[in-house]
C-alpha cells in the first residue's frame, strides 16, 4: 500500500501496488523500495578501495559494518574491473575470496560475488553466495550453466571490450538503443537456459567502455532499460563520469555520488551499487519522504 496526494476531504488517498520479488537464493528482497548494495573489493587495485580489504579481517569488519550501515546485500569482487586492469589467475581470485565468503556465512543480508568466472561462480555459490553479478553478462563459456540450476539471483550487466582496453575509445551509434538490446538478448538467454525472470537483475554497466557523455545518456534514458522487465541496477558511486564533472579525485566524491543515485531511483533504477551506504540511505530517506508526503508529519 503507497500513501498517495491529500485529497480534498483532508484524507489521504491509497494506491495497492504489487512489488516484485527478488529470488537470492535462500533470500527474498521485496523491491518495494530502493535496494543498497555496498561494495566490498578485496583486490589490491580498485579504482576507490583497492588495497583496503585485503586481510581477511579487514574484508570482515568492513562487511558487517556495511551492514550496519543499512545495505540490503553486499558485492564482494576479488578481481579488478577498473579501467586498465587486468585479469588474475582463477587460482589467485578464488585465494583472495573464499576465506572472506567462508567466513561471512552467519551475514544477515545476501552476499553477491562479482566475477565473470564459472568456477569462481560454482565456488562462492557451494560457500553460500546468494547472487552472481557477471560485468560479461554471463558469456563466458559455462557461465549461465554454473548458475543456472542454482537459485541464486543474477545481475547481467553491459559493458563494450574488456576492462584493460574498454576505455581506449568507446563507441555506439545509440548507446541507450544498443545497451537495451544487449540486455534484452542476455535476459532471453539467461530465460532459455533456465533461470527465472524473478532471479534477474540489469544493468547498463556505467564507465564499462563508455564515454562520460555516454554513461549521462544512460541515466537520464534509464527508464527505456527498465522497460526490459527486470529491476534495473545502477553503479555510479565515485565513478570518474561524476568527478569529471565535480572535478574531483575518487575519495572526494560522495556529494555527486548521492545526487546520481537518487537521478537514477527517479529514472527507474531499483538497486544502487554504493561504497558509502549509510549516505545513500539518508538521501533515499529524504526522497521516500518527499514521494510519499512523510515529511508532513
Ligand atoms: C563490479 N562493478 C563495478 N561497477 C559496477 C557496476 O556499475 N555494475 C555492476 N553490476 N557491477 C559493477
Amino acid at each position: 500500500m503507497v500513501k498517495g496526494p491529500k485529497l480534498a476531504s483532508g484524507l489521504f488517498s491509497f494506491t495497492i501496488v504489487a512489488h516484485s520479488v527478488l529470488r537470492c537464493g535462500k533470500f527474498r528482497l521485496a523491491l518495494g523500495r530502493p535496494l543498497v548494495m555496498g561494495v566490498l573489493n578485496v583486490t589490491p587495485d580498485s579504482f576507490s578501495d583497492g588495497g583496503r580489504y585485503l586481510e581477511r579481517s579487514a574484508a570482515d569488519a568492513r562487511a558487517r559494518r556495511l551492514v550496519d550501515e543499512g545495505a540490503d546485500l553486499i558485492d564482494i569482487g576479488a578481481e579488478s574491473s577498473r579501467p586498465g586492469a587486468a585479469g588474475v589467475s582463477l587460482e589467485e581470485e578464488l585465494s583472495r575470496l573464499m576465506p572472506v565468503l567462508e567466513g561471512l556465512r552467519d551475514l544477515t543480508v545476501p552476499i553477491s560475488v562479482d566475477t565473470t568466472k564459472p568456477e569462481v561462480m560454482l565456488a562462492a555459490i557451494g560457500a553460500g553466495a546468494a547472487m552472481v553479478n557477471d560485468i560479461m553478462g554471463l558469456r563466458a563459456p559455462g557461465a549461465l550453466g554454473a548458475v543456472a540450476a542454482s537459485g541464486v539471483a543474477v545481475c547481467l550487466m553491459h559493458m563494450q571490450g574488456e576492462p584493460r582496453t574498454m576505455q581506449c575509445e568507446p563507441r555506439y551509434g545509440d548507446v541507450v538503443a544498443e545497451v537495451k538490446a544487449f540486455l534484452a538478448e542476455r535476459v532471453a538467454v539467461a530465460e532459455a537456459a533456465g533461470i527465472a525472470r524473478e532471479r534477474l537483475v540489469i544493468d547498463p554497466g556505467f564507465g564499462f567502455g563508455k564515454t562520460s557523455g555516454d554513461n549521462f545518456e544512460l541515466l537520464r534514458n534509464l527508464g527505456r532499460i527498465a522497460e526490459i522487465g527486470p529491476p534495473v541496477m545502477a553503479g555510479l558511486s565515485r565513478k570518474s563520469s561524476l568527478g569529471a564533472i565535480a572535478g574531483r579525485g575518487p575519495g572526494e566524491r560522495l556529494a555527486a555520488s548521492l545526487a546520481a543515485a537518487l537521478l537514477a531511483v527517479q529514472h527507474g533504477a531499483r538497486i544502487l551499487r554504493v561504497h558509502d551506504v549509510r549516505a545513500t540511505r539518508d538521501a533515499l530517506a529524504v526522497l521516500a519522504a518527499t514521494e510519499s508526503g512523510r515529511g508532513e508529519q
